[in-house]
Formats: structure tokens, sequence, C-alpha cells
């Protein structure tokens, strides 16, 4: 687990420099959060349950597979092979639109439960997309049927600039789960042990056929909230201060090295592993040429003529050298 949670750190800091030399897209950093998606990881089994993730988790799948890095790299480069995974790879795209994920998640799994396949779904979403309706309604669904499915709710007290206090009059988010008839369970998202221990659970509960639960998981956001955002216009100095000493990334290094699990020789071995997988799939995802119409290929099977009709007076823009 701490091998994965810092290559997710190594990787997501790699991807914000390179935004900042102006060689990949708009990222939103992991750091902060890499706890919280390691620990569900590990309580779940990759070939049978599918992550439906937010922005911010794709640096820290690691366990599902290097492919993730590769294709995410791809996707920060600009190409919509990154968009695009293969099969066997239980991983949905990058999810922009605020919780449009969490019903496709719980569509996931009411199809893994009509089809008798025991896995579940998990759906990554933070405290600001928790205010949206597609949540309300796939979480109510979800209990109604009891669809084996994990509401991963990741409370990192901000919504880019509005704090949880204006995103919610509730005490906790995992209050809002007895609305729906669910458990709500609130952990420290800084704790991955924690978080595997009530993911394990939740995942116990929903493939023996008891249901969804919601899991809120606190934790703090690092720094920016993507590279297009300047914290310091709203966070007070010390609450970051604060957040970096609570650094999930160190915290269990030194918990795992004051029990003897951990050491110098392992943390370069796991550094060195982590460079070699982001080295390799950030150099493929430069490397690779733009084709700026591409995207164009990955939206239907059969183009409508109205698409067609853009690709055509896109590439000419291009040709002109407008575009
Ligand atoms: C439907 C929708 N509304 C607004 C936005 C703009 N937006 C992008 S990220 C964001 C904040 C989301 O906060 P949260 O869900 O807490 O996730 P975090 O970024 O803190 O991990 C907003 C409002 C969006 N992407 N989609
Ligand atoms: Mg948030």
């Amino acid at each position: 687990m701490l091998r994965t949670m810092i290559a997710a750190r190594i990787y997501s800091t790699r991807c914000f420099n390179l935004q900042r030399q102006g060689r990949l897209g708009t990222m939103a950093p992991v750091d902060g959060n890499e706890a919280v998606v390691v620990g569900t990881t590990y309580a779940l089994q990759p070939e049978h349950d599918w992550i439906f993730p937010q922005y911010r988790e794709q640096y820290a799948l690691g366990r599902y597979g290097d492919e993730v890095i590769r294709r995410h790299a791809l996707y920060l480069a600009g190409h919509p092979e990154g968009s695009n995974y293969p099969a066997g790879l239980n991983v949905f795209p990058c999810q922009i639109s605020l919780a449009a994920q969490v019903p496709h998640a719980v569509g996931m799994a009411w199809g893994l439960m009509r089809q008798g396949l025991a896995g579940v779904a998990v759906a990554f979403f933070g405290d600001g997309a928790s205010s949206e309706g597609d949540f309300y309604e796939a979480a109510n669904f979800a209990a109604v049927i009891k669809a084996p499915v994990v509401f991963m709710l990741v409370n990192n007290g901000w919504a880019i600039s509005t704090p949880t206090s204006m995103q919610t009059a509730a005490v906790t988010f995992a209050d809002k789960a007895a609305a729906f008839g669910m458990p709500g369970v609130r952990v420290d998202g800084c704790d991955p042990i924690a978080v595997w221990e009530v993911v394990t659970a939740a995942r116990a509960r929903a493939v023996a056929g008891e249901g969804p639960t919601l899991i809120e998981a606190v934790t703090h956001r690092l720094g920016h909230h993507t590279t297009a955002d300047d914290p310091t216009r709203y966070i007070p100095v010390e609450q970051l201060a604060a957040a970096r000493a609570a650094d999930p990334v160190p915290t269990f290094a030194a918990q795992l090295r004051s029990v003897g699990l951990w050491d110098d020789e392992l943390q370069a071995d796991a550094e060195a592993a982590a460079n070699a997988v982001i080295d390799d799939a950030v150099d493929q995802a430069l490397a690779r040429p733009l084709a700026p119409d591409a995207f164009f290929d990955h939206v239907f099977a059969q183009p409508t003529p109205r698409m067609r009709r853009q690709r055509a007076q896109l590439l000419e823009l291009e040709a002109e050298g407008r575009s």
C-alpha cells in the first residue's frame, strides 16, 4: 500500500510540473488523498470490482495495474485513447461533470447483480459533488434495490474555494446515509488501514446482498484544487501548513518504520520502481503526435452529419494554421 501511495505522489508531482512547462493539460493533484484511494483499492478484487473515479484518483489506482497510469498520461497529453480503457481493466475514465459517475456506478452494480456476478462498484466523489442531484437519485435507487455499490465520499474540506461549511448544514456527510436507509460510516481518509477496514466491511455487505454503504473519508487537500487554481487566495496559510503536517504518505511511512516494516532501502526501491513506470508512461504520451480531430472518433460509432461537417471545418482551420 505504501509503495502505491509513494508512486501516486511521484506521478502527481511529475504531471503538475509538466503542466507548468506547458507539456501536459490541466490536472487535479491527488496529494492528500493517496491513503483513501489506495486503502480502498486494496480492499477490492480488481478482476471483479469496478472503480468509478472523479478526476483526482487516477494517480493512486496503480493496484489496478500500470495501464491506468499509461492511459491517464495519454489523457493529460490530449489523446482520446486516454479515456478509452481496454476490456478487463475495471476502471472508468476521468469524470469532470460532478457526480455523473455515481449513477453510472449504481447501473454497473445493478448489472452485476442481475447477472449473478460477485463484484461491487465503487464510486469516488467529493464533498462538492455530493450536492448534485445525481448523488441523491443514485443513492436512493441503490438502497431500494440493494445494489452492490460503495459510495466513497471524499471530504477534503473544499470544493474549489467553497468550504464544507457552505456545502452542507448536516453535521457530517455520513449522516446523510440515514435518509436513504443505508449505513453511513465516517473514517480517517489519511489512514490507509482504517480505510481498508471500512471498505472491506462495505464490500462484504454488498456481495452478501445487503446493499450499499456510504463512507465519508475525511482528508485534507495539500495544495491546489487543479493546476488552474491558486489556493493561497482562499485557504489561510496556517490551514495549508496544518494539512501538510498530516500528509498521509510520510505519516504512513513513519508508522511502518516504527514497527520495522520500512527503511531507506525499501523507500529507494519503491521510488525507483515508480519512476520507471512513470518515465515510460509520460515519455510515450509526450512522444505520440497530436491529432486535434481525433476526439471525433470517440463520440459515436457512426458520426452524425453535423459532426462530419465540424471535423472537416476543424481540419480546414488546422491547414490554415487558425485552429
Ligand atoms: C456539474 C458540475 N458543476 C460544476 C463543476 C465545476 N467544478 C469542477 S471541480 C469542482 C469542485 C468539486 O469539489 P469536490 O466534489 O469536493 O471534489 P474535490 O475537487 O475537492 O476533490 C467544481 C465545482 C463541474 N465540474 N461539474
Ligand atoms: Mg472536495
